[in-house]
């Protein structure tokens, strides 16, 4: 080749250059729609990132032409992955945003970010700075030096976190580590964080690429087809059940599988329950939809579920809240058809696994079980617990006078702030939660009445999660108003980004439940034994000694005021009312609204009588805990191995030749 030759095949850019053109030319594609792959990148500038990736961002925004990846300030490097996330997981997992972050502390704030993506399957690309790859001046500023080993450096510490990791010390090795993370970005099994740590002085370093690693490239998200002997398998399965049970899980959205969900139980009237990811697979009032299983679910469902002879996981990574620590599926026998895109879910449970994409799965079972329907009782009898679960729901969001007679002035019970948002906002709008008392409350009370109208973060339930996921949401769909449920303590940990929002005018609606602590570990302790020992937020008392003075003097109001948002504050039902219409109408580039609510943290949402294995202390000096220690045994024994196998025996069955 000659030098001419040469020249024009290649290109010189430094890599930190490099990695943006690269990004700004990556597409996702499914079902033939096409989407560009990162909205943009999310960012805080500090040494190792600010003279590299930051001078690439800057040169492609002033760059005429070339294709663009638009650059987001945010406040905290956790948030801007939490954005990243809420982003995708709006955008069905198609789209997502990249997120640079300085050497150091900069970067390990993204780890906590790292492994909520990781744990929830969600794409998100994570650039933290490392040291330098020479070596030259080391120790750095914000050096972890290692005696036992020269190349560790603080950002091995994303190798657990994430579905890939690369470092880059070498210019040539960025190609295959940007294929490499593409790929597993839009790869539906292997999907979540993916991590390329990028030394400072690489970052700045020129080199000559071939010009094809920029050129327009599509990744296709797969919708893998069942093998036909699964679904034969699976449907023969299904068809010996009496009391069938479907369990939505993400998958079911991720897959846009909602109207096979509904079609396959039309066919069959087989119930479904949901998981925190799953709910919404089928909208509320649907004859078969059953609501939230598990831990956190209705009664209607948590029947079913103790009584199923076949359980029909969709999508779902069968987490302990959703089996309820195994106790939920009680029959004898009881046995699991596993639906999902990766092989390692689809084993889970022991279950006969039908590993494929949901949409594509449940529209071959559906047609493999043609003729097949659970007979009149089943149906009957969901209607009934259907029915008497609604009840419940209607009395939690309207409380009678027996109830809000009881509480002080000025508050409200959690119940009511969650049926005035339900009920007031539109049915697209989404509403958003992640840690405290109301995930479980929302999983349980919440009618959902559109695919993208639920974003409980479950998986890492991670407190902070909410201010920034909510401007993800929305920066994903402009079209839905984002309801942002946050406690006051999840609100401390991560305010930050109300400021960010400000920055964008960024609508959220961030509905701020004031209770002075942790409503729900606080409820948990005392189920516990422990007696809500320091869970509420109070001063140290002068002659005790302990956290049970009087509640700290905290206007979390004028906070989130001081931090640009604009804030109404309630006392009442009323005023709860109109704030939400305000919220409604306030303008779509008006920034934040925080809606600042009190409420009586010993108001419970109707109970299912469900559980979750959290272990009590064998011994201790307090009756509290010896008797949580008792009744933790007892549950102990209620819980099952599901381990047995689902198909045949071999040496029973017809087929067996030896
Ligand atoms: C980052 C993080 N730290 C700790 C926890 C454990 N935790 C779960 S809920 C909770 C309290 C949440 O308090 P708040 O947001 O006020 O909600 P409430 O329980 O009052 O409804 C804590 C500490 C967590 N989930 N995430
Ligand atoms: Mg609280």
């Amino acid at each position: 080749m000659t030098s001419d030759t040469h020249a024009a095949t290649t290109v010189r850019l430094t890599v930190a250059q490099a990695v943006v053109r690269f990004l700004a030319h990556q597409w996702s594609e499914r079902d033939g729609e096409r989407q560009k792959l990162f909205a943009g990148c999310f960012g805080i500038f500090g040494h190792g990132n600010v003279a590299g990736i930051g001078q690439a961002l800057l040169q492609n925004e002033l760059a005429d032409g070339e294709e663009h990846l638009p650059y987001v300030l945010a406040r905290n490097e956790q948030a801007m992955v939490h954005t990243s996330v809420a982003y995708a997981r709006q955008k069905d997992r198609l789209q997502t945003w990249a997120c640079t972050a300085s050497v150091g502390p900069g970067s390990t704030n993204m780890l906590t970010g790292a492994a909520l993506a990781t744990i929830n399957r969600i794409p998100v690309l994570l650039l933290p700075s490392g040291t330098f790859a020479t070596r030259v001046s080391a120790p750095v500023l914000q050096e972890l030096e290692q005696p036992y080993a020269g190349d560790v450096t603080v950002n091995d510490a994303f190798r657990p976190l994430s579905r890939f990791f690369d470092r880059v010390s070498r210019p040539e090795q960025l190609p295959s580590a940007l294929l490499g993370a593409m790929r597993v970005l839009t790869d539906p099994v292997e999907t979540g964080a993916v991590t390329i740590s990028l030394p400072q002085d690489v970052q700045a370093e020129a080199h000559d690429w071939p010009v094809e690693l920029f050129a327009p490239r599509v990744w296709r998200v797969a919708r893998p087809l069942p093998e036909a002997v699964d679904v034969e398998d699976a449907a023969a399965i299904i068809r010996s059940a009496r009391r069938p049970m479907v369990v939505a899980g993400g998958g079911v959205h991720y897959s846009g599988a909602e109207s096979a969900l509904q079609a396959f139980c039309e066919a069959t009237g087989i119930p479904v329950g949901e998981s925190q990811a799953g709910k919404g697979s089928l909208p509320h009032g649907h004859p078969q939809q059953m609501g939230a299983v598990g831990s956190t679910g209705t009664t209607a469902a948590n029947a079913l579920a103790a009584e199923a002879d076949v359980v029909i996981g969709v999508g779902t990574r069968w987490s302990d809240f959703t089996t309820a620590s195994r106790t939920a599926f009680r029959a004898e026998g009881v046995r699991f058809v596993n639906i999902n895109v990766a092989r390692f879910d689809a084993g889970k449970h022991a279950g006969l696994s039908v590993v494929a994409d949901a949409r594509e799965a449940l529209t071959a079972l559906t047609a493999a079980l043609q003729g097949y329907a659970v007979d009149d009782a089943h149906r009957s009898r969901q209607a009934a617990l259907w029915s008497a679960w609604d009840a419940a729901v209607e009395g939690a969001f309207h409380p009678s006078t027996d109830v809000t007679d009881r509480l002080a002035d000025g508050l409200l019970t959690q119940g009511q702030v969650l049926g005035a948002v339900n009920e007031l906002s539109d049915p697209r709008d989404v509403v958003l939660c992640a840690a405290g008392s109301m995930p479980g409350d929302i999983h349980k009370l919440w009618r959902v009445r559109d695919r993208k109208g639920y974003h409980v973060e479950y998986g890492y339930s991670c407190m902070g999660y909410e201010v920034p996921a909510s401007i993800g949401i929305r920066l994903a769909d402009e079209s839905r108003d984002v309801f942002a449920m946050v406690g006051d303590g999840g609100y401390l940990m991560m305010p930050t980004e109300l400021v960010t929002a400000v920055q964008e005018r960024v609508k959220v609606v961030v509905v701020l439940v004031q209770n002075h602590g942790f409503h729900s570990i606080g409820s948990l302790s005392e189920s516990l034994g422990s007696q809500r020992f320091g869970t509420s937020y109070r001063f140290r008392g002068e002659s005790s000694g302990r956290l049970d003075g009087d509640v700290l003097p905290v206007d979390l109001a004028a906070n989130a005021r001081s931090l640009g948002a604009h804030v109404i504050e309630v006392h009442s039902l009323d005023e709860l009312h109109q704030a939400i219409k305000e919220a409604k109408a306030w303008p779509a580039d008006g920034g934040p609204v925080v809606i600042h609510v009190e409420t009586d943290p010993l108001v419970h949402a109707p109970d299912s009588a469900s559980w979750w294995d959290v272990p009590v202390s064998e011994v201790s000096d307090l009756d509290t805990t010896r008797t949580a220690y008792a009744e933790y045994r007892d549950h102990k024994t209620t819980q099952r191995p599901l381990v047995a196998p689902t198909r045949p025996n071999p040496s029973e069955s017809a087929e067996s030749t030896s």
